[in-house]
């Protein structure tokens, strides 16, 4: 062993320190060796696994409380020793290292003990969000070639084990489905495994985790995140949000978004030697009640939720007292809304701007009022480097409003298996181009102000134009379509599809192209809001289907439906 790397493990997952030529988990791009060797000696990249801390994190401290989920705790020994029995028993199965698992569970302590288990093993979580359905779940298990796939037996209603039932009949080389609960059909988590465990792999320049994309294209893309640069982006972010042994973080968020996770997340809860407690109600009277109970110090929040937490505040009588840092991000929080939290919370408001690829951006916990108010943060590494660019690639001058292209020690070089999408994704020397329109203020604060990629921002729910689109063609009586935006109260946005009929035929209304898209296995929040029927789409200049003035023409429509609401309240 040299540099903490076991020379004796299959090196097919190794990032960063692969030489020229050489593919790692094939269809992954490397960091350049001189970006790799500059991360390192800057301290960013530490050679941590997941593996190794989890497992530093129960020695240090075994008894202190690790996760809370309604009655239940784990202590930090116990989440090792579930983690481990969780290994063997996938172990026993035939899982290996570099073997992809798609992880679909909700906010609950086994998440992260399959987690830490397939850690243990060196195989590779594929964090699919609780919504997703038969659509996304049977591409990401393709796109990864799965071999197991992990869920809940109800949630919310939802029986996964029929969903993934029908994912089977899909997806030949899935394997196993492993259920948390009543397995019905298929395997329980908890059964017998191996009683021997093959050594851990260690090299933190592997994969240790695909996130899925918000998207912007037809199918959800897979993010590969490395032991080093995510462990970086847990600690440093733990590090800038003030997180210690007394902090107690309430994930109100699904676990599987890089938010709730690692931003600084219940990764960043456990690794700062504090405690995570796991719900899945961020409805205020439940989530106040847990802030209450479990004296919660600290919570992430999207800007919906976030306002409705800050009404609530005038007539609950919940002890919220406990509470020292509430960041919301994943959309735009509004000034006037920031100003809302803030009066209801006190100066506890923190604005996150981020991306499951990488780029995160904080306000920091004690930046004067204006800032927290009116901008999305500053990158959190002085690693990050920002462009600010127009359509040419050219820099914009300073404080003007352009395009945001970022590359650093925590933001993917590629998106895995998607060599086409990378090539106009990225430039040339390996800057990510996040889409979001931005602009930089003196002290080097972001403002978000628009985007340019197709997707529509629902309240944080990332709904990729295309993806919608795509799916509701199928319809038989549908010709062409195209989905935009439309502003919302609450939302931020909301979908709306315009369709053009087949000759002939009746465009399918609202209720119809629901039924059709959820038949079609499509995600809930993807389902449009609104659906507007036109004998023809309208073009740009060079022929392509005009968003710009769609976008315009369902605005108009939606204003017109509010007035015609405000009108005739019965309608
Ligand atoms: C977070 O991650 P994703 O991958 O679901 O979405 C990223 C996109 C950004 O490119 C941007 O378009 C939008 O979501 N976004 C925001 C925002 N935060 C994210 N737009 C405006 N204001 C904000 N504060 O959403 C995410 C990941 C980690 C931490 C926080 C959010």
């Amino acid at each position: 062993m040299k540099d903490g790397i076991d020379k004796t493990l299959p090196s097919r997952t190794r990032l960063g320190t692969r030489p020229k030529g050489d593919p790692l988990l094939d269809g992954c791009t490397p960091w350049p060796e001189e970006f790799a060797a500059r991360y390192r000696e800057a301290g960013h990249w530490r050679g941590e696994t997941f593996d190794r801390l989890v497992r530093a994190w129960a020695r240090a401290h075994p008894h202190r409380t690790a996760l809370v989920h309604g009655e239940r705790r784990l202590d930090r020994a116990e989440l090792e020793r579930s983690a481990d029995r969780v290994a063997r028993r996938l172990a026993g199965l035939g899982l290996r290292a570099g073997d992809r698992v798609v992880l679909q569970l909700p906010n609950v302590p086994e998440f992260f003990t399959v987690f830490f288990a397939l850690q243990r093993l060196g195989a590779i979580p594929v964090l699919a969000l609780p919504l997703h359905r038969r659509s996304e779940i049977a591409h990401l298990c393709r796109l990864s070639q799965a071999v197991a796939y992990v869920v809940p037996d109800v949630h919310q209603g939802f029986d996964h084990r029929e969903l993934a039932a029908e994912v089977l009949k899909e997806c030949p080389e899935l394997r196993h489905v492993l259920v948390a609960g009543d397995p019905g059909a298929h395997l329980p988590l908890d059964g017998p495994g191996t009683d021997e465990l093959p050594p851990a792999p260690d090299d933190a320049s592997e994969v240790a985790l695909l996130l899925v994309s918000g998207g912007t294209t037809g199918l959800p893309k897979l993010i590969p995140r490395t032991h080093d640069d995510y462990a970086y982006n847990v600690r440093a972010s733990a590090e800038l949000c003030g997180l210690g042994p007394d902090t107690v973080y309430l994930a109100a968020l699904p676990v599987a978004h890089n938010f709730a996770l690692g931003c600084p997340g219940v990764l960043g809860a456990l690794y700062a030697g504090g405690t995570a407690v796991l719900t899945d109600e961020p409805d205020p009277d439940a989530a106040f009640a847990l802030i209450a109970r479990e004296r919660v110090t600290t919570t992430a929040l999207v800007p919906p939720t976030a306002r409705m937490w800050a009404a609530a505040t005038h007539w609950g009588e919940a002890d919220l007292s406990s509470l020292r840092l509430l960041q919301v991000g994943g959309a735009r929080l509004l000034p006037e809304h920031a100003a809302q939290v803030r009066a209801a919370f006190g100066p506890v408001l923190q604005q996150v701007f981020g991306m499951a690829e990488g780029l995160l951006n904080y306000t920091e916990p004690d930046a004067p009022e204006v800032v927290v108010l009116h901008t999305q943060g500053r990158p959190l590494s002085a690693d990050d480097e920002i462009r600010i660019v127009d359509e040419d690639d050219r820099d914009v001058p300073p404080g003007t409003t352009g395009r945001l292209l970022t590359r650093g020690p925590y933001t993917l070089r590629g998106y895995y298996r998607a060599d086409e999408h990378n090539a106009s994704a990225f430039t040339a020397d390996g800057h990510y181009r996040t889409g979001d329109l931005v602009r930089r203020t003196p002290t080097g604060h972001l403002v978000v102000e628009g985007r340019v990629k197709e997707q529509i921002n629902r309240g944080g729910d990332k709904v990729a134009a295309a993806e919608v689109e795509e799916q509701l063609v199928q319809h038989p009586a549908v010709l062409d379509t195209a989905v935009v935006p439309v502003p919302d109260d609450l939302l931020g946005e909301r979908t709306c599809a315009f369709v053009v009929p087949v000759p002939g035929a009746t465009a399918p209304g609202r209720n119809e192209a629901a039924a059709f898209l959820r038949e079609r296995g499509l995600a809930p929040y993807k389902i449009p809001d609104r659906i507007e029927t036109l004998d023809a789409l309208p073009v740009t200049a060079v022929g392509k289907t005009d968003k710009k003035a769609l976008t315009t023409l369902a605005r108009q429509l939606s204003a017109e439906g509010s007035r015609r609401t405000e009108g005739n309240p019965r309608s």
